[in-house]
């Protein structure tokens, strides 16, 4: 199948939103061996990280500002058959639609959350957000955010998220073999991609260095999951994974006879 479309491709050279285009490609043509790829939904929010709904050959919307979590959800619940994957960047997953953040991942949505952070809000021209570190200089901070960052891993895991990670494109690879575990997890997932923004916060050098590949952690552990998401160094990897009821298997209460393809109308049935 032809991932590519003819959309013209508008973010700035050099942006880390490439390589995370370029991983989430080879995880379809992966995925596509075992799976219909007419089966994966893509939902992007405002802002550049959103332009990757057009950049790729399969289903997709292009939500509001942070209700890419909704969105999924209602998809989801709609038709349990489909894989629905969620691109979203850190103004829209972490300011505008937080609380959307917290509560899918609380309920254990089966939906898969790709978070771009670079940190700023890049489409309109590098304010801050939950994410800049203090003291970054930008339109909406000009003397330096007064405001400490928050800390998405450490969040989502205590919200009851059941797969947790964090990436970078600097790791295309890495970053491939993470997204493709994330979105074959059962259950809400997230990953916090570390995506350098070249025009309004320029990270590459700073994760070159900084970024550590996790080797021999056991991801059923909570506690170590959140003693890594608070250190001060950028692992990258799987930092937690379990298995749990998902929220449309709890809201369907087993009134649902099996997982083939619902028909609309009898799962609504079912709900009444
Ligand atoms: C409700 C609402 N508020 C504000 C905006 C204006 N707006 C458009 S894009 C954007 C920034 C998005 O930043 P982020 O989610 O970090 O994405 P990035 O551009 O960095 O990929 C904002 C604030 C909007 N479109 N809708
Ligand atoms: S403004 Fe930043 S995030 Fe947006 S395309 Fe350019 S480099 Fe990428
Ligand atoms: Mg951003």
């Amino acid at each position: 199948m032809r991932l590519e479309t003819p959309a013209k491709n508008t973010w700035c050279p050099g942006c880390g939103n490439f390589g995370i285009l370029s991983a989430f490609k080879k995880v379809v043509a992966e995925l596509s061996k075992e799976i219909d790829p007419k089966k994966i939904v893509i939902c992007s929010g405002i802002g550049c990280h959103g332009k990757i709904s057009d950049y790729i050959n399969l289903s997709s919307f292009h939500s509001i500002h942070g209700r890419v979590p909704p969105f999924l959800e209602g998809l989801k619940l709609a038709n349990p058959e489909l894989i629905a994957v969620g691109f979203s960047g850190d103004g829209d997953a972490y300011n505008e639609g937080i609380a959307h953040m917290i509560h899918a991942a609380k309920r254990n949505a089966d939906i898969t959350m790709f978070v771009h952070n670079n940190g700023v809000y890049g489409l309109t021209t590098g304010q801050a957000t939950a994410t800049s570190p203090k003291g970054f200089k930008g339109r909406s901070t000009p003397n330096g955010n007064p405001e400490e960052p928050l800390n998405p891993p450490a969040l989502m895991l205590v919200s009851g998220a059941t797969f947790v990670a964090r990436a970078y494109p600097g790791d295309i690879n890495h970053l491939k073999e993470v997204m493709k575990a994330a979105i074959l997890h059962k259950g809400f997932s997230f990953v916090d991609i570390l995506q350098p923004c070249v025009s309004f916060n320029n990270t590459w050098n700073t994760y070159n260095r900084m970024v550590k590949k996790l080797e021999g952690h056991d991801p059923k552990n909570l506690k170590r999951a959140l003693n890594l998401a608070i250190r001060d160094e950028l692992y990258i990897g799987i930092f937690y994974q379990v298995s749990k009821e998902t929220y449309e298997r709890a809201l369907y209460m087993g009134r649902r006879i099996d997982d083939s393809l619902p028909d609309v109308n009898r799962v609504i049935q079912t709900l009444i």
